[in-house]
């Protein structure tokens, strides 16, 4: 395969109000400190970057039932729908850098609201499938795809600041890797809807290459629809990306993280990726930080074309002596 010219739009998304930890707000300027658009630049991609979106605090946010700050992500993810819309329009790819996990939400709404029906793959320890009536924390980053699902519409609750999320994403379109901590209502929930899904003991069984093969047959088998990838950097090991906030033991090596973004690169479909949920201000030891945030470097650089086996431009030429 010859490379090809991979146009990006990066938007800076520093919410954190799905979630209690402080930090994850720090995620972009962090991505970005560590080399993403150098490196974009470096392997041939038009890079545009949109900049950091700024969010409001809406006054008086009390939980919802047992759900927190509804109204601060409802409004940030309304922004962001539009953000990553004019993104699309602009004929780019979308890389929205969080933020907390509940960022999917807008990113996903303004993806397909730009390009029409999605496959989702989901890049995750966690299923993030909890509605706001199932929650056992309350924190929306654990919610983001209930918001998303067509097959969930009838289950959600009316919400302030969200009545312009529509549901987007049917369950057959939709897979999860990397899943080792769900809670009982999700996976009841995608039994339920018949979820496709490769939890750690099939990426144990099959090995990931079988499970992008068949990820990749199972999502295109009628359509070649366009990829979202939603990658919540706690789906890699803990020993590899400690900074965040809800560390999982027993993930995917970096090895298997980096063939995820380089198998769904090959596809050419890529056309919307979140990284999301890298906490500088988790782990222990600036280490800690550092594998973590190089590890997102990393995994974006693989998204948009950057090879392990090497890269060279479409038109070098051996210099002659
Ligand atoms: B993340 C949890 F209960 N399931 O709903 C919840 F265990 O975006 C965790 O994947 C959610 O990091 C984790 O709060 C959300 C909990
Ligand atoms: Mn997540
Ligand atoms: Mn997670
Ligand atoms: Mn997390």
């Amino acid at each position: 395969h010859p490379q090809q010219q991979r146009s990006v739009g990066i938007i800076g998304a520093p919410f954190s109000k799905g979630q209690p930890r402080r930090g994850v707000d720090r995620g972009p300027d962090a991505i970005r400190a560590a080399g993403l658009l150098h490196g974009l630049h470096e392997q041939g991609c038009a890079v545009k970057d949109y900049g950091n979106l700024t969010f409001e605090e809406p006054p008086d946010d009390e939980p919802v039932g047992r759900v927190k700050h509804v109204r601060a992500v409802g409004s940030a993810n309304q922004r962001l729908s539009e953000a990553v819309q004019a993104v699309k329009l602009d004929g780019r790819v979308s890389l929205m850098l969080g933020g907390d996990h509940s960022l999917a939400i807008g990113s996903i709404h303004g993806h397909a609201a730009a390009v029409g029906q999605l496959a989702v793959v989901w890049v995750d320890a966690h299923a993030d499938v909890n509605t706001p009536l199932t929650t056992p924390t309350g924190n929306i980053h654990g919610q983001s795809m209930s918001f998303l699902l067509h097959e969930l519409h009838s289950k959600i609750p009316i919400l302030p600041n969200f009545s312009w999320v529509k549901p987007c994403v049917s369950a057959k379109d939709l897979v999860y890797i990397g899943l080792r901590d769900l809670d009982p209502a999700e996976h009841y929930t995608l039994k339920l809807l018949g979820v496709k899904l490769f939890s750690m003991t099939e990426v144990d069984r099959l090995g990931v290459a079988r499970v992008m093969e068949e990820t990749c047959d199972y999502l295109c088998a009628k359509a070649k629809k366009p990829i979202h990838l939603s990658y919540d950097i706690d789906a890699i090991d803990p020993a590899v990306t400690p900074a965040t906030g809800t560390p999982a033991v027993g993930g995917l090596s970096y090895r298997e993280g980096l063939y995820i973004a380089e198998h769904l690169c090959q596809t050419g479909l890529l056309s919307g990726v979140d990284l999301v949920e890298v906490n500088p201000l988790r782990g222990r030891t600036k280490d800690d930080v550092r594998s973590t945030v190089s590890t997102a470097v990393d995994l974006l650089l693989a998204c948009f074309g950057r090879l392990r086996e090497g890269n060279h431009p479409p038109d070098y030429v051996l210099p002659e002596p």
